[in-house]
């Protein structure tokens, strides 16, 4: 085989009217072989579409054993079909089996038998052959592209700062530990929360689109072990201009995909979601609300998933809820100088589902190690972090927004492992 057979010249969403006569190489996979005799009707899908193949002749008994799902490449001249789902085809003159799949295989492909998810994550790239789950990666690329220009716009940069670690950034909890190099201990970053407001000391304004390591051992399709969240963090802002950064990008992500990717949020079964003006609840307007539903709460109880299930019945679509009690947030969080019981935090939520969190920090390192102590930790196994803090830290605010879960919501899944290439979660380390 030489270099020229694995070459095309169109895919298959270009092949159309325009083409009649002409002579086209498809690359792609047969997803169909009808046999009627003296020819055979073969559907080629490659990653645009589907096309129609005529073969007959010499080609005829090589296409029709090979197995569904085979890489092929098909050279042939445009002509008109009378197919209903096609208003052209391929005729072949050359229909060259490039790697044959082998039978059986562990799920369809086309999507026309289901299969369970765990099936479906454990053949994961032959799963992204079926068009609703290409869509939901089209989709999540999308995003992040506008991401990307929303804050690269507003005077971000982007960063990406280590995974591996040497102490904790959030905390003991849901830590992931390990040796390094047979001397010491090393951790996964739970976050980049310390080393982004290191950054706004030089560099402003800082974002990061990256992994989360949590030892979460959480069973449910909400949490994973390991999952993307886009970050921020900026110098000289407080919590409402951050919040209002989260969402007009939020707004921005729906609005790209209801503008411009239509059939894709259609193909991954999805409807448009339309963000007008976030509310902004407080934590105590939320427990008043839930106690009047009868979800008793005392002042700086955690909200728990019934009490969020509630909120989110009252509240369907997004909402914030900002000014959490001081107790209920990680040491680095900011009080509100009006109330010091309550801090100037905020979470971002869809329904029950929490999508971000983020808040004004500390930047004064007493009260850092003030808070750390408050909270148990230990401040000496933050002084690296702290250090910082001693050349001129200026005041700042950032947010992380769990990438996979808003993605989750935006593309109409019901399980982030949907929108996930190859989750990790409790039971899962493979593919
Ligand atoms: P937090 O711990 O709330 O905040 O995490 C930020 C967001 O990440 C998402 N998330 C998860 N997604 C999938 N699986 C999980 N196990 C999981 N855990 C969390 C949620 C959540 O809102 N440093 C702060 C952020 C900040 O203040 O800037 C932080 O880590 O959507």
């Amino acid at each position: 085989m030489s270099l020229n057979d694995i070459k095309r010249t169109h895919y298959a969403r270009q092949i159309d009217r325009s083409l009649i006569g002409q002579q086209v190489r498809v690359g792609g996979w047969i997803e169909d072989m009808r046999d009627i005799g003296k020819l055979a009707f073969a559907t080629i899908r490659d990653v645009t579409g589907k096309c129609q193949v005529i073969v007959t002749g010499n080609n005829l008994q090589s296409a029709l054993q090979a197995p569904r799902q085979s890489a092929v490449i098909v050279r042939g001249v445009v002509q008109e079909s009378k197919a209903r789902d096609f208003s052209v085809e391929l005729k072949a003159s050359e229909f060259i089996v490039l790697t044959e799949a082998v039978h059986p295989l562990p799920i369809d492909p086309t999507g026309r038998v289901e299969s369970a998810i765990d099936k479906r994550l454990d053949a994961r790239a032959l799963d992204l052959r079926n068009p609703r789950i290409q869509a939901i990666f089209h989709l999540r690329s999308a995003g992040l592209k506008v991401v990307r220009e929303t804050l690269g716009s507003q005077g971000f940069i982007e960063v990406n700062t280590p995974k591996i670690i040497g102490s904790a950034s959030e905390g003991g909890a849901n830590l992931f530990g390990f040796e390094y190099f047979a001397k010491r201990k090393a951790y996964l970053a739970q976050s980049p929360q310390l080393y982004k407001e290191q950054l706004t000391l030089g560099l402003d304004r800082v974002f990061e689109i990256g992994p989360y390591f949590r030892a979460e051992n959480s069973h449910t399709v909400r949490h994973l072990s390991e999952f993307t969240s886009v970050d921020i963090e900026a110098g000289f802002l407080d919590y409402e201009e951050v919040m209002d950064i989260l969402e007009q990008l939020v707004r921005r992500v729906a609005l790209e995909f209801n503008e411009n990717h239509k059939a894709e949020l259609k193909e991954a079964g999805a409807k448009e979601i339309s963000i007008t003006k976030i509310d902004r609840l407080t934590y105590e307007q939320c427990i008043d609300e839930l106690a009047k539903e009868g979800e008793k709460m005392e002042f700086g109880d955690d909200l728990s998933d019934s009490a969020l299930r509630r909120l989110g019945s009252l509240h369907p679509g997004f909402y914030f809820i900002i000014d959490w009690p001081l107790n209920l947030k990680p040491f680095y969080i900011h009080e509100k100088e009006e109330n010091t019981k309550l801090s100037k935090s905020f979470d971002l939520q869809y329904n029950y589902l929490e999508l971000a969190s983020g808040g004004r920090r500390l930047h004064s390192p007493a009260m850092l190690r003030k808070r750390l102590a408050e909270q148990g930790l230990n401040p000496d196994s933050f002084e690296e972090h702290l250090k910082a803090f001693d050349w001129g830290m200026p005041p700042h605010s950032g947010w992380g927004l769990g990438y996979d879960r808003l993605m989750m919501v935006l593309t109409g899944q019901q399980n982030v492992r949907e929108v996930v290439l190859y989750p990790r979660d409790t039971e899962r380390l493979t593919p």
